[in-house]
């Protein structure tokens, strides 16, 4: 019996119009059932998975099982891609089960510094669109209509969109930094569209009697994606399997803050402009910001079904986003954000962040953030670092500088 009422039952889920309302961010130390956690071992024991539970119940629905057998094959290797500076390599994972989907996994690795340690998260169109390098995989799953080469009508990517977008993982000045770089195209794992069965999605058993509440949601998959990429890079020679920096702009943002919650193997979690459903609070403050009402209707597949619910009223969410974060603890965690791109959050971000101290504090670091938002084009480079630059929502070279910033300091 005792066991029995440690583990959460759906009876500890009550739908959301049952559950109290806090208009703050509810305090990440106290439990459910009231009690004020003080020490790390409570945190750890008690607090953190009932967190972890909460957020698969309401918001992305469950954390899928790592597949019994992850199959690693190099399908092509070049010592002498990235003007010499790196060794890029192509890795396909395979998960037991053929009707599985395939993940792609294009690693750079510099030549000169071995083993390093290494950035890696999910891209939006296909690893072809950051290298012109002619043996580089066109996906075949679906990609969306508006990305480089993309055939018209179709969604089908083409080798017409090599190289261009290779700004957005700009993969020879971070190996020339030292550092490697491991991407894959998210929609390998789970095509970005709602209501179609395809992808890992597919290989759930089909929802039955109407709205699947807590069925794994797209960004959960993503997730999913970075732990299976994580599976193979602990293994390679060529990377440091304790320096991993899990990294997404958007809404890969957001699957780069759940994939470090969700996997203590990542030792630093970048989240770039990852907004609403990211490092945003549902409960934002920012009249510019995007909310979980809007959200859930344009993107219901981001989320599961039962996070739609709260979007008339985020007061009854039985955490808020610094929940994710604190999950991290006592891991580095750095938000990195643009002026203008207002609709990320920028302000309510760093609300997050200084929310979810206490946690980090029980790990012992007394200052785990800044007192303040640092100033346009400083980096805040404390445990729960933050950074805003001018300009818009899009994830660039000088973005990349930042991130090795951080990773100097905290990956060292
Ligand atoms: C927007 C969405 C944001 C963000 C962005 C992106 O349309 O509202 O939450 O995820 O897309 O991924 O670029």
């Amino acid at each position: 019996l005792l066991l029995m009422s440690a583990i959460a039952t759906p009876a500890d889920f009550p739908p959301p119009d049952k559950l109290p309302s806090a208009a703050e961010f509810p305090d990440v130390l106290t439990a459910r059932d009231g009690t004020k956690v003080t020490t790390r071992k409570e945190w750890e024991e008690k607090r953190r998975p009932e967190l972890k539970a909460l957020f698969e119940h309401y918001m992305y629905g469950r954390f899928p099982e790592k597949p019994k057998q992850v199959t690693a094959k190099v399908l092509f290797e070049d010592a002498k891609a990235l003007d010499g500076k790196g060794t890029l390599r192509e890795v396909e994972l395979t998960f037991g089960p053929p009707e599985w989907p395939k993940i792609y996994l294009l690693v750079a690795t510099p030549n000169d510094k071995t083993p390093a340690a290494c950035f890696v998260g999910p891209n939006f169109g296909g690893n072809h669109l950051l290298t012109p390098h002619e043996k580089v995989r066109v996906p075949t799953a679906w990609v969306p209509a508006n990305y480089p080469g993309v055939e018209k009508g179709t969604n089908k990517a083409t080798a017409a969109g090599r190289g261009k977008q290779a700004d957005t993982w700009p993969l020879r000045q971070v190996v020339e930094k030292g550092y490697a770089v491991a991407t894959f195209y998210c929609g390998d794992v789970q095509p970005d569209r709602p209501n179609v069965r395809e992808g890992m999605r597919a290989t759930l058993p089909p929802a039955e009697g109407g709205a699947p509440g807590d069925e794994t949601a797209t960004v959960m998959w993503w997730a999913w994606g970075c732990h299976r990429a994580v599976d193979f890079l602990v293994t390679d020679k060529a990377i440091d399997p304790k320096r991993l920096a899990v990294v997404g702009h958007s809404r890969l943002g957001k699957t780069a803050l759940l994939a470090g919650a969700f996997d203590d193997r990542i030792a630093v979690v970048i989240p770039h402009q990852s907004g609403c459903g990211g490092a945003g609070p549902s409960r934002s403050k920012n009249p510019k910001a995007e909310p979980v009402k809007r959200i859930t209707t344009v993107f219901p597949h981001w989320f599961c079904g039962h996070f739609s619910a709260f979007g008339d009223d985020t007061t009854k969410l039985p955490f808020d986003q610094h929940g994710l974060i604190a999950i991290c603890a006592p891991r580095p965690v750095l938000l990195t954000n643009a002026e203008d791109d207002q609709w990320a959050n920028p302000p309510g971000q760093f609300d997050m962040l200084a929310a979810a101290a206490p946690v980090y504090k029980l790990y012992g670091d007394d200052r785990p953030v800044a007192a303040k938002v640092p100033e346009q084009g400083k980096l805040s480079d404390e445990r729960l670092g933050y950074f805003i630059r001018a300009g818009k929502h899009a994830m660039t070279p000088d973005d990349w500088k930042v991130y090795v910033q951080f990773a100097d300091k905290w990956l060292r």
